[in-house]
């Protein structure tokens, strides 16, 4: 059976209409067809036309946002979301946009012409923060500049349909906005409205995917092969426990954590890659990939740490890491007698500044393109990053790093310095306990024993004591595994005889081998790294 319906009846339309609600779907709608008109683009320009700089809008706010994050800022993102910072990044972005849309259509919609130049000129800041990350061109600007172009004409259109909406009190005024003399009804407004911002929408996600899937990043170095490195080292198998929720002494690449300010994975070609020594050195020189791969490459154990890490907390990671000693491409470039720090710069322009000692001493500071025998993932700085023992990733750890600049701390400075962060940035001497967790519960053995274990790190000085006190009681000596390197951490392990059932706390303190303890007294991870000694609060069953 068919239904005829009329038309004055099915929008609800004896009702008044309020009109601010569907102008603020409007803006929405507006903003979606701007973002999703210009995400694809960027998509386009990125995969396409090889663009090297940010044309997404969206990543280039982002980015700009992150390189003004003030350190109390940085400090509570990583702190509540961890590694998933980046996420939460996105989803603030996506609700701040929305409410700013939707304010803008109901301006719109009350003053068509302030309306309209609001809006395109949040489309000027989106061509500002693109136009402010590191390699973008003016052709960069063409994805968003015709995004917020589209975004306009929508924005007219809908608001104008919204103000042209057809009431039941008939004879009223037509509104300024309003250009449709028929009238569209509430329901087809809805209708316009949702489809836009499902269509931009989709724009959006479409443009996601096509930059960042399908692009097979490490196939250089699988095509290649990684060269057999000269030194090797070898992990006994007493380094690790087998005691469930113990730390492996290497962490899987999978697990590691990860953290840096790209929103973006960047997609370095390693056949393109090339690495340039600059500055205060004898002669500039520059390698490819190829070149790296044909140096006499070693192995090292090295754990790298994030002075983000809080007390107790999981931003630190053990790795078999392969490269080239990075001593010796500064050896080639000869490295002039007033220099005192190398500013290493990623890709995407963030930068290191490393104490030059740290990078030319013996230590096994490397030019690193492996990590537990595979290539680096990308997360973790393909085709090449550095690795240097004893420092904290902010101030040495450079992914996908293309540049060593050779300088001084008096003439640069690192990405996170100017952000409040300490110019030099030596690992403090940490322990942490792995089991219990905070809140476990531990059952005792037949003999009435728990084991408890953890680790403890103090790069490149080694650890030589790990201490437990368990309530008030006294101090410990708890059990060390293997040392392979004194770059890298240290498990530990500490049974207790006789537990008491109930409710119990442990602390633990670590003492590194020039005999200095890790100090009590607690400091937040800002400006050089947390310390204060680990408690966890558990009961025996
Ligand atoms: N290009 C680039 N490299 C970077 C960073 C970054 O933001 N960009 N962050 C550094 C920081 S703060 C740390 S702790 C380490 C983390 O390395 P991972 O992500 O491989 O664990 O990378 C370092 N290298
Ligand atoms: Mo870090």
């Amino acid at each position: 059976m068919v239904m005829t319906r009329d038309p004055e009846t099915e929008t609800g339309d004896r009702r008044p209409v309020r009109r601010g609600p569907l102008a603020a779907l409007a803006g929405v709608a507006a903003g979606a067809a701007t973002l999703g008109t210009a995400e694809l683009l960027a998509a386009v320009w990125t995969r396409w036309l090889g663009s090297a700089g940010t044309s997404s809008p969206l990543l280039a706010v982002g980015g700009a946002f992150v390189d003004r994050t003030p350190p109390w800022l940085k400090d509570w993102a990583v702190a509540t979301f961890g590694t998933a910072d980046k996420v939460a990044l996105g989803v603030g972005m996506a609700i701040t946009l929305t409410v700013a849309c939707a304010l803008l259509g109901v301006l719109t919609w009350r003053r068509p012409t302030l309306g309209v130049g609001a809006f395109a000129a949040v489309g000027v800041v989106g061509l500002l923060a693109v136009l402010s990350r590191p390699a973008t061109g003016v052709v960069d600007l063409v994805p968003t500049a015709i995004g917020v172009v589209v975004g306009v004409q929508v924005l007219r259109r809908l608001v104008g349909m919204v103000a042209g909406l057809r009431t039941v009190a008939a004879g009223r005024p037509a509104h300024p906005a309003a250009t449709t003399t028929g009238g569209a009804s509430r329901r087809q407004v809805l209708l316009t409205t949702g489809g836009v911002t499902g269509v931009g929408a989709l724009g959006v996600l479409a443009g996601q995917l096509l930059s960042t899937v399908g692009q097979a990043a490490t196939r250089t170095a699988q095509a290649i092969g990684l060269p057999t490195p000269v030194s090797t080292v070898s992990v006994p198998d007493d380094a690790s426990s087998d005691i469930t929720g113990h730390s492996d002494y290497l962490t899987d690449n999978a697990d590691f954590y990860r953290i840096d300010t790209a929103l973006r994975v960047p997609r370095v070609d390693a056949q393109g890659w090339t690495l340039r020594v600059t500055g205060m050195v004898d002669e500039e020189i520059e390698i490819s990939y190829a070149d790296l791969l044909e140096e006499e490459h070693v192995e090292a154990l090295v754990t790298l740490t994030c002075v983000s890490n809080q007390v107790g907390g999981d931003l630190v990671g053990n790795s078999r890491w392969q490269g080239w000693p990075v001593r010796e491409l500064l050896a080639r470039a000869g490295v002039r007698p007033e220099a005192d720090m190398v500013l290493s710069r990623s890709v995407d322009g963030w930068t290191a500044g490393t104490p030059i000692e740290a990078l030319t001493d013996e230590r096994d500071s490397l030019l690193a393109v492996a990590m537990n025998g595979e290539p680096l993932p990308a997360e973790h700085g393909y085709p090449v990053r550095l690795v240097v023992p004893g420092l904290y990733g902010y101030v040495s750890a450079t992914k996908w790093v293309t540049e060593l600049k050779v300088t001084r701390f008096d003439q640069d400075e690192g990405y996170w310095t100017p952000r409040g962060w300490a110019e030099r940035g030596p690992i403090k001497t940490a322990s942490r306990v792995d089991v219990p967790r905070s809140g476990g519960e531990l059952a005792p053995d037949a003999d009435g024993a728990v084991t408890l274990a953890g680790v403890a790190w103090a790069q490149h000085r080694g650890v030589d004591r790990v201490e437990v006190q368990i309530d008030d009681g006294d101090w410990q000596e708890a059990t060390l595994l293997a040392e392979p390197s004194v770059d890298s951490w240290r498990l530990w392990t500490y049974t207790w005889p006789d537990a008491v059932p109930g409710s119990h706390q442990v602390r633990v303190r670590a003492t590194d081998a020039t005999g200095e303890t890790q100090t009590e007294e607690t400091a937040a991870p800002a400006p050089d790294g947390a310390s204060g000694w680990h408690t966890v609060d558990f009961s025996v069953a």
